[in-house]
């Protein structure tokens, strides 16, 4: 029997599968989280994408104790940059960027300390990690093809930051016909306007890009469900 949840969200309740539904958790690496990191290089505080790390962890382990399937993504670049546009490297005008050597390695590149996934939200061997070289997970990646080989059809989308990298993940995921849900306190923004303006555009016009919900709303329906061993 095909076991179908719902969970109370915006616009409208959110119905998933469990056993087609993957938790996404989009770029939670120390580049963003962390001071030292590119986030705080941009000149931003980095202190509003740190609140999203514990309830993420509550997320994190009850996908983990259901069996559900759980893919990471991190945002960075091969050493030698040959993945990173110029036009991107340029960007700002910092005087450290991408691939500048930063109080956390080199900034944004892959291997560096600065560039993986905070301790809190490790992934474990099983789970996938998608690197990425744009804001968009499915850009240049291969998650499509991870998810598909799952038979993944339904997304709960967690990570920073909500109006980068969430926001073209879940519009590049949505033009592929997946149902996102996008758990509002584990997305996090350096700017609350920004935070407000991107959870109200997901669910504008009766669902444009998806559903928002509590972290708390959604863990009510997966804690339900059986402990895999
Ligand atoms: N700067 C900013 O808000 N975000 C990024 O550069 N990347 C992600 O969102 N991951």
């Amino acid at each position: 029997m095909t076991t179908r949840l719902t969970v109370d969200a915006e616009p409208y309740e959110f119905t998933f599968e469990p056993a087609r539904t993957a938790l996404l958790v989009i770029d939670m690496q120390r580049d963003f989280v962390d001071p030292g990191g590119f986030g705080e290089l941009l000149g931003n505080d980095v202190a509003p994408l740190r609140r999203a790390v514990a309830p993420t962890r509550r997320v994190l382990d009850a996908f983990r104790r259901a069996g559900l399937t759980v893919v990471h993504t991190r945002e960075g670049h091969r050493p030698d940059l040959s993945d990173c546009p110029p036009s991107k490297r340029a960007r700002g005008r910092l005087p450290v960027g991408i691939g500048d050597k930063g109080p956390m390695g080199r900034v944004l590149v892959r291997g560096e300390y600065g560039h993986d996934i905070v301790d809190e939200l490790r992934p474990r061997p099983s789970e996938p990690v998608i690197d990425k070289p744009g804001k968009g997970a499915f850009y240049a990646t291969d998650l499509e093809l991870v998810l598909k080989d799952q038979g993944i059809q339904s997304l709960v989308v967690t990570g920073v930051t909500t109006e980068v990298c969430v926001h073209t993940t879940v519009r590049e995921a949505n033009d592929r016909g997946y149902e996102c849900l996008v758990l509002e306190d584990c997305v996090a923004s350096y700017f609350p306007a920004f935070q407000a303006a991107a959870l109200a555009m997901i669910t504008a016009q009766g669902g444009i890009f998806g559903w928002v919900a509590t972290s708390e709303r959604l863990l009510k329906v997966i804690d339900g469900l059986p402990a895999q061993a």
